[in-house]
């Protein structure tokens, strides 16, 4: 059984409470639910973690080293500020999909830059909570080969 880290960001938290229009009405849990249902059905062991700290989330990356198979990351903000969180997966072998539930390209031309695109496997984004299961299942795809 493949074991996911799908580890999110500063700020994605409060998911539902504001900004429906952008991020849609879903909250975080709605989509630990969603995942944790789709890792049955797809035979794959999640573990969903949220923080707003940037050392917490490059401590969590550094953990799949040793406890998970690949990571799912919607890095929020810090995706396009921090070269800590690209230095963290450039760090551990372990593919690595990041994910927006936003287009971030049809948004503001900070939003464009990644720091995270550049030791990503690939890129997720525009497609709302759904986003998750299609990185999912991207992810079950890599590790299946
Ligand atoms: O589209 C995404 O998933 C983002 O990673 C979300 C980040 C944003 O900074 C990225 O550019 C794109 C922001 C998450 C903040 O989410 C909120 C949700 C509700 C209310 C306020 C913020």
């Amino acid at each position: 059984m493949h074991r996911f880290l799908i580890l999110n960001g500063p700020n994605l938290n409060l998911l539902g409470t504001r900004q429906p229009e952008v991020y849609g009405s879903v909250t975080l849990d709605d989509i630990e639910a969603l995942c944790q249902a789709h890792g049955t059905r797809i035979g794959a062991q999640v573990s969903f973690q949220q923080s707003n700290h940037e050392g917490v989330l490059i401590d969590a990356i550094h953990a799949a080293r040793t406890d998970f198979d690949g990571i799912i990351l919607n890095a929020g903000a810090y995706t396009h500020t921090s070269v800590a969180l690209m230095d963290a997966i450039a760090s551990i072998d372990r593919p690595v999909i990041e994910l927006h539930l936003s287009n971030v390209h049809a948004r503001e031309p900070f939003r464009h830059v990644s720091y995270i695109s550049k030791v990503a496997q690939g890129v997720i984004c525009g497609f709302g909570a759904k986003g998750y299961v299609l990185a999912m299942d991207a992810l079950a795809g890599i590790l299946d080969g």
